[in-house]
């Protein structure tokens, strides 16, 4: 781990950045299969599954009977953790919502907004080393309750045409019954362009490798939208004398374990527990079943001593990272000042495991520094927002004149037209005429 003393502010910017990625090369990979999803459906589904999954798989959809020979699969154990889990994270996001907004801005001029589900979406779950169900129950509960209509969820085979039993019972859960066999590059194609087995969707959620990220990034130049940019995934704690340096290594492990470009940062006010924690790191990271890939992140990862508290805010708020745990007796004072970051985690007893799994909050989160600009998945990104108005006889009396000046002084005479005919219509049937 790379100690780093008292930096200098303007060295803040470096120390902030991530590993860079280069996506260059990928677009043009995305681009040319893009290309033959688009022409060729199912069939390029097939040939790109063949071989970036090492599976010839003809069909795609996932049937009845695989469901439930998976959902025989999942032990007892795991069926009911993922069952309190999704309550959780139920209740946690059925009370975003929020009613609509109606305001009477001038006597007669009655404006109001109201939310409507998006219809069609479509799911990305990644598989590799760690399949990851739980992002099923993240973005799948939300869905449901925004009321989305047609839900599709992706996910590629193993070697053995199979899709992991638990990723299955979680959607199974959630009511996802449109499960495909399919992932990267060519699943975002197959949502963005539409299959006669995969159908086409309006925005496209999950996590995913670069493949996936650059394939988000692509489908949205055809018109798709997206959650948001991912990146490698990252932890911040800021942690003092009264943390504990077991809990906080044990913290930074779990999300250095996710990948070997996962980020993981300590800032401390003390040098005493920089200290203890790097000892603790190495401990705990040698009982790891995935040590190799935690290694190799843990060697990316930075140990940074700051001096005051304000300082400490100041740099989180610059690196703005995708968790942040706050173990620091002056927790408030963080809480408060905190501007950018995707999650918060308060207090010695607040892992970040608990919102990653089932305290209630959604794990899926901006990374790389996008907690400056994007929200982390929630029940809005299931819904859009639209505004409705109507405007009585007496409320374009009193609006008339405003829209009437503003619309002659830009120029625009067929909008002011539009008012005046209205109010000359009232004028003569006011006057008898
Ligand atoms: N920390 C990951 C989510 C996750 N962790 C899923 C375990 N399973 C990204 O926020
Ligand atoms: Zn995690």
């Amino acid at each position: 781990m790379n100690k780093i003393i008292n930096p200098d502010a303007s060295e803040w910017t470096t120390i902030s950045q991530r590993p860079t990625q280069s996506f260059v090369s990928i677009e043009d990979t995305v681009m040319k299969i893009f290309k033959e999803v688009r022409q060729k459906g199912d069939a390029a589904i097939i040939k790109y599954t063949s071989f970036f999954d090492g599976i010839s798989i003809n069909e795609l959809k996932v049937s009845e009977t695989e469901i439930l020979e998976a959902i025989a699969k999942v032990p007892q154990d795991l069926k009911t953790a993922i069952q309190t889990a999704k309550s959780n994270i139920e209740a946690f996001h059925r009370a975003q919502k929020n009613g609509k907004v109606e305001i009477e801005t001038m006597e007669g001029v009655l404006c109001w907004q109201e939310k409507r589900p998006i219809q069609k979406i479509g799911l990305y779950i990644p598989g590799g080393s760690a399949p990851l169900f739980s992002t099923v129950l993240m973005l799948a509960v939300p869905a449901k309750i925004a009321g989305c209509k047609e839900i599709v969820l992706c996910t590629p085979p193993d070697k053995n045409g199979k899709i992991n039993p638990a990723i299955l019972f979680a959607a199974f859960l959630c009511g996802i019954t449109q499960i495909r066999k399919v992932g990267g590059i060519q699943a975002i194609g197959g949502m963005t362009f539409g299959t006669k087995s995969i159908p086409k969707v309006y925005k496209i959620f999950g996590p995913g490798n670069q493949f996936v990220t650059v394939a988000k990034q692509v489908a949205t130049k055809f018109g798709v939208a997206i959650d948001m940019p991912a990146g490698p995934s990252e932890l911040l704690v800021v942690a003092d004398d009264t943390a504990n340096a077991q809990f906080v290594a044990s913290d930074l492990l779990s999300q250095a374990e996710h990948g070997t470009d996962s980020q993981v940062v300590l800032v401390s006010t003390s040098v005493k527990l920089i200290a203890e924690v790097a000892k603790e790191v190495e401990k705990q990271l040698e009982q790891l079943p995935r040590k190799e890939i935690a290694a190799k992140a843990i060697q990316n990862s930075k140990l940074i001593y700051l001096n005051s508290d304000e300082l400490a805010l100041d740099f989180i708020n610059q690196y703005a990272p995708e968790h942040f745990i706050i173990a620091a007796e002056n927790e408030q004072f963080y809480i408060d000042g905190i501007e950018n970051a995707g999650s918060v985690f308060v207090g010695n007893y607040t892992p970040e495991s608990a919102g990653d799994y089932a305290s209630g909050t959604n794990h899926t989160l901006p990374t790389n520094s996008y907690a400056k600009n994007y929200s982390g998945v929630n029940l809005d990104s299931f819904l859009k927002s639209m505004t409705f108005q109507k405007i009585t006889e007496k409320g374009i009396q009193n609006i008339g004149k405003t829209i009437e000046v503003m619309a002659e002084a830009e120029g625009l005479q067929a909008h002011k037209n539009a008012v005046t005919l209205r109010l000359n219509n009232l004028k003569k049937n006011k006057n008898g005429i």
